[in-house]
């Protein structure tokens, strides 16, 4: 399972306010606690009320990288935000994200293409986000294709069914899970799957016990990759456990000690 860190949000009060201010020793901390705690990757986000988002991701990406060496996800709806961070990345890059419209496509699959970065494709188009399944898996297919004419390799895109909070859009996760396995049949070989997992419990006050069984599931389900908080320890636990009992972890009475040592 590919972790990416989810905490360098600007959503985040005290992300939001050290990127304001430009306050590295913040991001920095951050960032390292979540590589020692597993991720494989950590997500850059300048959050809502960013003013100059463009510069606030160089920014962003200059103090991680003065601390962790890792790849990076430049998570923004602003294409050009994308390729002038894109620029300063040393090490791999990770494009979050692109829709299915023609118009992100032209200009992210090229940019994914030069820079050798992975790519998540959003289900979703100006008609926002679907309502049932056969219209996520309909716009996967798109992007899907889209790569594939392109000539990005289908297996460094990450589809991304777009998770919703539980307590607005109930039914909604069920079809999340059952359309993460339905994404492998698009083609061969199948892209990636991932989600952002924290959206899942947004608004609700049962977030980690939400998280954590989500998780689960959707890791019984084929995932490949999560957005989430590699802090949250049981949440980790859980993670270790699912791929465990799915056989990809060898069970010893200290497995989740052996895999944290990793
Ligand atoms: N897919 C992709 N990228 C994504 C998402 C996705 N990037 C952003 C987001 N969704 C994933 N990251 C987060 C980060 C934080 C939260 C949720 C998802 C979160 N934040 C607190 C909240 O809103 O309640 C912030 C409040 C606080 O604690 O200060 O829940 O789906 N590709």
């Amino acid at each position: 399972m590919f972790i990416i860190g989810e905490l360098l949000n600007g959503m985040y009060k005290e992300v939001g306010e050290a990127i304001k201010k430009k306050d590295k020793s913040v991001i920095q901390r951050i960032a390292k606690e979540q590589v020692a705690r597993g991720a494989g990757a950590l997500d850059l986000n300048c959050g809502p009320v960013s003013k100059d988002p463009v510069q606030d991701m160089q920014w962003l990406i200059q103090a991680v990288q003065e601390a962790v060496d890792i790849p990076l996800s430049l998570d923004s709806t602003k294409a050009n935000v994308i390729a002038e961070g894109l620029k300063l990345v040393k090490n791999k890059a990770i494009i979050n994200s692109t829709s299915a419209d023609a118009e992100k496509l032209e200009i992210l699959v090229p940019l994914a293409i030069q820079y050798n970065a992975s790519l998540i494709g959003l289900t979703l188009d100006k008609k926002g986000v679907p309502q049932d399944k056969d219209r996520r898996l309909e716009l996967a297919a798109r992007i899907v294709a889209d790569c594939q004419e392109k000539g990005f390799p289908v297996e460094n895109l990450y589809i991304d069914p777009i998770v919703l909070p539980v307590n607005v859009a109930q039914n909604q996760a069920r079809d999340v899970l059952e359309v993460l396995r339905e994404f492998k049949i698009i083609s061969d070989p199948p892209p990636k799957t991932v989600v952002g997992l924290s959206n899942v419990s947004q608004g609700t006050c049962n977030r980690s016990i939400i998280n954590r069984t989500f998780l689960a599931m959707a890791i019984g389900a084929g995932l490949d990759a999560a957005i989430l908080d590699p802090l949250d320890k049981e949440l980790m636990n859980v993670l270790i456990t699912s791929e465990l009992i799915l056989n990809k972890q060898i069970y010893c009475d200290s497995y989740l000690d052996a895999y944290r040592k990793k």
